[in-house]
């Protein structure tokens, strides 16, 4: 027992590189929400995995952006920013081969969190084909960055996902565990409802009106081994709010169907779903719209 470990592990990068998909491969199972538009991930979510021998809280944050014009979007990076108060390791995802201003950006970030370890997470490997490519990268990155380990995978099919997992666990402090063994995620059942209603909004949904939703849950009650949830969908404009019901409702209704099948397979039990849709008008853009809509929870 006394050689047990855990700590908290930070998985940070610009939008889209993955790091929702790499947490759920940790945790092999759906927890965070994946889509290909950038942005997706709102809220800190922790996902924890507890063995015998140790207890691995994984930080997934919100995709770091530069110098965020609005509310919603300087919400989304403080989210990040909290974390480095606490974590033991940071995960810095980038997509192999693939550096943007908005890396460099987290960089200046990580300088702020000289207490934590550094691991540079290549993910999207398998999008690389010429493995030269790769190594060019790497030596570029490490100029910039004492990195106390350097790992290439591919979230998405797992490869080197149990390689940077043993990397974690040798860096990890000793120390006995924090959570529960059976616990798996600091978010209650309410937030997976509403958050698994957005991802099939953000992917059923194209350009940018996914930005301007929110969605909060307004009834969740188990009657007759049913569970009765009650989603409202929040837009900011009138026209919005025609897009996302659909013709005769059919993207309502096609998004609440597949929600449901995610939500049935999380809560292992029947799921009836009811979703409709408000306008608020510029409630990315306000602070009390954030703290109405669970932003500052
Ligand atoms: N080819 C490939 N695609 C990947 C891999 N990992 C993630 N993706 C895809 O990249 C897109 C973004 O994935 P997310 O996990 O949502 O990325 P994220 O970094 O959490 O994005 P934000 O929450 O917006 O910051 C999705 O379409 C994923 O399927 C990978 O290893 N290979
Ligand atoms: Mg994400």
């Amino acid at each position: 027992m006394e050689k047990f470990r855990t700590g908290y592990v930070s998985i940070i990068g610009r939008p889209n590189v993955g790091k929702s998909t790499l947490l759920n491969y940790f945790l092999e199972q759906k927890l965070s929400i994946v889509s290909r538009k950038p942005q997706t991930t709102r809220w800190n979510l922790l996902g924890i995995k507890t063995t015998s021998e140790s207890q691995i809280i994984f930080i997934d944050t919100p995709g770091l952006q530069k110098e965020p014009k609005i509310a919603l979007n300087q919400h989304m990076n403080k989210e990040v920013s909290n974390t480095l108060n606490y974590i033991d390791i940071i995960l810095f995802v980038v997509e192999a081969s693939k550096w943007n201003e908005l890396d460099e950006n987290v960089i200046e970030l990580l300088k702020k969190a000289s207490d934590a370890k550094i691991f540079l997470v290549l993910n999207k490997v398998d999008k690389v084909s010429n493995k030269n490519d790769l190594l060019t990268f790497i030596s570029k990155l490490s100029k910039e960055v004492d990195f106390d380990e350097v790992i290439p995978i591919s979230a998405i099919k797992g490869t080197g996902v149990d390689d940077l997992e043993l990397a974690i666990l040798k860096k990890l402090p000793l120390g006995p565990a924090l959570f529960p063994e059976d616990q798996i995620t600091d978010r209650s059942e309410r937030f997976f409802a509403a958050e698994f209603v957005r991802e099939k909004l953000m992917t059923r949904l194209s350009d940018e009106l996914p930005y301007n939703l929110s969605i909060t849950i307004e009834e969740f009650k188990e009657k007759n081994n049913v569970l009765h949830i009650h989603a409202c969908i929040w837009v900011e404009r009138k026209g919005q709010k025609s897009i996302v019901i659909g013709k005769e409702g059919s993207v309502l209704k096609s998004v609440g169907k597949e929600a449901r099948k995610d939500l049935e397979e999380m809560f292992d039990k029947k799921v009836n779903l009811k979703t409709w849709v408000k306008v608020k008008k510029k409630w990315t853009d306000s602070e009390q719209a954030l703290k109405q809509f669970g932003y500052y929870d």
